[in-house]
């Protein structure tokens, strides 16, 4: 079945619209983006599982994307992390392939154009990455999900695209990691979600390590994914958190605790990817959700944690493909806001 990427501009008040389509392949599984070639515009990186690779796409500026190469990686890539791994300015990429039970690191050289940089190995299963200077050394680190290991990697970087590992965390089947500061002490902490039903919340000692605070009943399906920003304009960091039927808030209250119960939003369409942005531009964070039925969901935010009716918009596609969103807050592709979804 060939794949197709439809990108959506944002309309600026909120909506989008029609997408785009661009041919994808057959085999698609993930996107992410970064700037390639460091021209200023979003660049996409899409991992293809069966063929065991990398593909990317540089955006041209006006919202189409241009195809450029594929990259051999390890067995059964599950997702692709872009960041700058060697501080020269230009997003590398580490890819989980969750097979080889190893990451693959792919070095840009500048122009987005990349080469290997060996492969790191991790726990069992990898399925995510989350990427953040855990040990304030000025190099970006990785965190993996090992879903069958039961554990968390930590792979410190040394500043030229190679790691050092530190000890494993224990986790409980984790298949997504975000990094953020929940206890607003500028050190970067991790949140986990669980195949079962689990968030489990991990305080960063500043040193690489983590200490585990505490846990929450998240009540999801596996392939949930996670946000991390502020949704109630406290200057604390909240987490928005996507179900099969259901979309849940969790608002921190400071110190990595986060209030009980959460908000929860009921519905048919759930939402397996979540992301939070301000589609609107009234300086008011926003929730966008991608669920069931291919239907992005928007709630905007009205202040104070509190959110619109869902407005839903639907990217046309056959019922056995998949629906991922492909945008972290990045720079947007034609200075709208954008979402894209592999379809
Ligand atoms: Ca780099
Ligand atoms: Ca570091
Ligand atoms: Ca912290
Ligand atoms: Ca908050």
């Amino acid at each position: 079945m060939e794949l197709e990427i439809a990108v959506l501009f944002g309309t600026g008040v909120g909506g989008f619209d029609p997408p785009v389509f661009y041919p994808a392949g057959s085999q698609l599984l993930g996107l992410t983006v970064g700037d390639f070639n460091v021209d200023g515009i979003p660049d996409v990186a899409g991992v293809e599982v069966l063929s065991e690779s990398i593909r990317v796409w540089f955006g041209d500026g006006t919202g189409g994307l241009d195809f450029q190469q594929d990259y051999t990686v390890g067995g059964q890539p599950f997702f692709a992390r872009a960041g700058d791994l060697n501080g020269d300015g230009a997003d590398d990429l580490a890819v989980a392939d969750s097979l080889s039970e190893s990451i693959t690191i792919l070095l840009n050289d500048g122009s987005g154009s990349f080469s290997t940089g060996g492969q790191v190995a991790v726990g069992t299963d990898p399925m995510h990455i989350a990427a953040d200077d855990f040990n304030g050394d000025g190099n970006l680190d990785l965190a993996t999900a090992n879903s069958r290991s039961q554990s968390i990697s930590i792979l410190l970087g040394r500043g030229d695209g190679s790691f050092d590992t530190a000890p494993d965390l224990p986790d409980w089947s984790p298949d997504f990691l975000a990094a953020g500061d929940w206890n607003n002490d500028q050190i970067p902490d991790l949140a986990s979600l669980n195949f079962g039903a689990g968030l489990r919340i991990y305080l960063g000692e500043g040193d690489g390590t983590f200490t585990l605070l505490n846990g929450y009943a998240a009540g999801l399906a596996s392939g949930g994914r996670l946000a991390a920003d502020d949704l109630d304009e406290d200057g604390i960091t909240d987490l928005a958190f996507g179900g099969t039927r259901s979309v849940t808030v969790f608002f921190g209250e400071g110190g990595g605790e986060f209030e009980a119960p959460p908000l929860l939003f009921s519905g048919a369409n759930g939402a397996r990817r979540t992301q939070v942005t301000d589609l609107n531009g009234d300086g008011l964070n926003d929730l966008v959700t991608v669920g069931a039925g291919w239907a992005i969901g928007v709630r905007l935010g009205a202040g104070g944690g509190e959110f619109g009716s869902p407005v839903s918009y639907t990217v046309s596609c056959a019922e056995e493909q998949r629906v991922q969103d492909g945008l972290h807050g990045r720079v947007p592709f034609n200075a709208k806001r954008v979402r894209s979804c592999l379809v």
